[in-house]
């Protein structure tokens, strides 16, 4: 289908207005991108539709390039409460990190340089134009007044959630543009008439990215959720009686603001979107960090505090979590099915399964694998596309089988070595 989108409950149910939200882009659209590539390009492509109403709506904000809205079912920003709306700014870089995505595992540049170019042409300059170099901090780059994924902090400064997927934007930005430049200087011309390109934009996009402020805190180890985040007194989880969940719904948002207790992985996200960004350790000791204060108020949490549970070996808690998100609609377990399927959940049940169990990753070159399985799992199996290969994994206890389907052949890894799978040698078994 062109010209729509998925609202976050499909098409289940009234809650959320069909509405569109991030859930899209990264919740739903790895299934896509890896099962059917062309409904993801569909869904990207019903984004850029929007793009004019984003460069209207940044305008509104007071800021250059494009705004894409946090919430909406016509490009307009339909939030009600800005503070866990409008200001999940996030969400201009979790478009770009879907379409980068969707450009690395199926190759399709066509589309890269024809429509995300000008997205991202549109969403670097936001960042940049956002962000301000601290007087401060060695003329880091700041970026203020932003709610991350977790809504239970809101309107914060450098969310390192943000900050990190900024910077992701920013050098694919960079990138993608000095890349059309050189390869198809008309197209280049084109898109310099239609956006008003500067030659400076660019350089201007990479000396963001390389100053930007990525918060740590020496001490813990960890990268602070935001500014103050680890200052404030921590929620008083003992005390808090099961029927207080979902907390939104039995205290004033002002009251959980100021505690350390968070509705849905935050830092956590990234730890698994940006994997290659952070250390073995550093992910553990965040996710130790965090896990522990983390409710999952939101249906988006458990799927993702499995996959980085798995990272770190943590095998029964990520098939806690795995059941919680497995079980979200089926068991009704937010008790709130009749409002509409949860479609980020169903995404984020896919993605647990192949980059959580079976340890995938892909950095456009080669499909990595670190399978570990749970104990209660006899087996799991799954198909994945990638630049035209159709590859079969199926993991067991005590082997995994990379098959190729279809397609000329492509690289695997399987625990860190690198295999070819080919018309030749189509299939590759190894024990665990
Ligand atoms: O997009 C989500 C958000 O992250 C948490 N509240 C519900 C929204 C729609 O699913």
């Amino acid at each position: 289908v062109e010209g729509a989108g998925v609202p976050s409950k499909g098409l289940t149910g009234q809650a959320y207005e069909g509405h569109y939200f991030w859930d899209m882009e990264i919740y739903l659209m790895p299934f896509l991108t890896y099962t059917d590539s062309l409904i993801a390009r569909n869904l990207l492509k019903f984004r850029y539709g929007m793009l004019d109403k984003a460069r209207d709506y940044a305008k509104t904000l007071n800021q250059k390039g494009a705004m894409f809205p946090w919430r909406t079912i016509n490009g307009e920003e339909a939030s009600a409460y800005y503070a866990a709306g409008t200001a999940q700014y996030h969400i201009n870089a979790d478009i770009i990190y879907a379409l980068k995505k969707y450009v690395n595992t199926t190759g399709d540049t066509d589309f890269l340089y024809e429509f995300g170019a000008e997205m991202l042409i549109e969403t670097a300059r936001l960042w940049s134009d956002l962000g301000f170099y601290s007087e401060r901090n060695g003329k880091k780059f700041y970026i203020h007044s932003v709610t991350g994924p977790d809504e239970y902090s809101a309107v914060v400064n450098n969310n390192a959630y943000t900050n990190l997927m900024a910077r992701n934007n920013l050098l694919f930005a960079a990138k993608t543009i000095e890349t059309v430049k050189k390869r198809k200087p008309n197209l280049y011309k084109k898109i310099v008439h239609k956006t008003n390109l500067d030659s400076n934009d660019i350089d201007a996009w990479k000396y963001a990215a390389i100053q930007m402020f990525i918060p740590y805190d020496d001490d813990l180890g960890i990268h602070p959720q935001d500014d103050v985040f680890i200052n404030k007194d921590k929620w008083d989880f003992v005390n808090t009686p099961i029927e207080k969940y979902p907390l939104l719904l039995n205290y004033h948002p002002l009251v959980i603001y100021r505690h350390q207790v968070i509705k849905q992985a935050d830092l956590v996200l990234a730890l698994f979107l940006l994997s290659s960004e952070f250390s073995q350790d550093e992910i553990k000791r965040n996710f130790e960090y965090y896990d522990p204060l983390t409710t999952g108020d939101s249906s988006l949490s458990v799927c993702i505090q499995s996959i980085v549970a798995a990272k770190v070996g943590l095998m029964d808690k990520a098939m806690e979590y795995a059941k919680h998100s497995l079980f979200m609609d089926l068991g009704d377990i937010a008790g709130n099915a009749k409002d509409g399927c949860h479609i980020a959940s169903m995404g984020g049940t896919w993605m647990l399964f192949v980059f959580g169990f079976a340890g995938f990753s892909n950095n456009g070159k080669v499909a990595s694998f670190n399978p570990k399985l749970p104990k209660e799992l006899e087996k799991i199996t799954f198909q994945l596309t990638i630049k035209k290969n159709l590859i079969q994994v199926e993991i067991d206890q005590k082997k995994a089988k990379y098959s190729l389907k279809k397609g000329n052949g492509l690289e695997i890894s399987h625990k860190g070595k690198e295999y070819k799978l080919s018309q030749t040698n189509k299939t590759k078994s190894f024990k665990i």
